[in-house]
């Protein structure tokens, strides 16, 4: 899955507007280089980043995603938490809805079931505001799969089917690097759930943290073995920046998954 993230200022023109024509290109040069999904957002969920209006996340998004349906051949997904921009997204053709709140907001749920589309719940411990001040936990690995079960079954008892729905512990939100490693160390139960669990690690801190505070620029080769870790840790899906990278670094993944798979049945 590559991020196409429509709040970044290579997006915008002077007026701060999102240029439509260079959002594309990146997007179509993602799909070229073996994307299976293009994640478009409008709002960023950064810790102090400013709100976006409903009407400004729609507009930000919606022209991206109606033009990407047609000069790109794979899915198109939607990263955000309001159920106005999900059913617009939607309609607009995206298929996955990708909410960091795991469709808490009110209407999100019937959004994401009326509109026959899939949704990627996140585990996110408070709010992106304020998850980072003092992550805790006793059990995180517990704590999150407790999470999203609740959510899947919030989400089941709305009428969404559980075959639409996609897991994902959050990397990154409310969470220290302990509780990150030790999420990626326990992919493999969060797997055995039975659910496809998508991961973002790509570029983020925790990879600085562990690469001597490497700026986010020259965090490429620790996304790359966060990818391939996840992988082996049962991901279906890896949410990252560099598409081209990563696409040999999961195939290489998946092949030595596949063999394990093979020796132990
Ligand atoms: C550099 C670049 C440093 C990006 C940090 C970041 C996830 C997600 C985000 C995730 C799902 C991010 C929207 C945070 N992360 N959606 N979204 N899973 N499902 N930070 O892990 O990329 S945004």
């Amino acid at each position: 899955m590559g991020v196409l993230n429509l709040t970044s200022d290579s997006f915008y023109d002077g007026g701060h507007h999102v240029s439509l024509e260079t959002a594309l290109a990146h997007g179509r040069r993602m799909a070229e280089e073996g994307a299976d999904f293009i994640d478009v957002g409008g709002e960023s969920t950064r810790p102090g980043a400013e709100p976006v209006s409903e009407q400004e996340e729609l507009d930000r998004v919606v022209p991206v995603i109606e033009r990407l349906r047609r000069d790109v051949a794979c899915a198109i997904s939607v990263d955000t938490m309001k159920p106005a921009v999900m059913r617009e997204a939607c309609r607009a053709g995206a298929r996955l809805v990708n909410d960091v709140n795991a469709l808490r907001a009110p209407g999100a749920i019937e959004a994401v079931s009326d509109a026959g589309a899939a949704a990627c719940l996140m585990h996110m411990q408070n709010e992106p505001r304020t998850m980072q001040l003092a992550p805790s936990y006793v059990d995180v690995l517990a704590e999150v799969t407790d999470y999203l079960l609740e959510r899947v079954h919030d989400c089941v008892d709305h009428g969404l089917p559980r075959e639409s729905l996609v897991l994902d512990p959050g990397f990154g939100f409310g969470k220290r690097l302990e509780h990150n490693l030790a999420l990626l160390a326990g992919l493999p139960a969060l797997a055995a759930l039975g659910f496809p669990l998508l991961v973002g690690l790509s570029r983020k801190s925790m990879l600085g943290q562990l690469c001597d505070g490497a700026p986010v620029d020259q965090r490429l080769a620790a996304s790359l073995a966060a990818a391939t870790a996840a992988i082996l840790g049962g991901a279906a899906i890896v949410r990252v920046h560099d598409v081209r990278e990563t696409r040999d670094a999961v195939r290489v993944a998946t092949a030595i998954r596949r063999a394990r798979e093979e020796r132990t049945g």
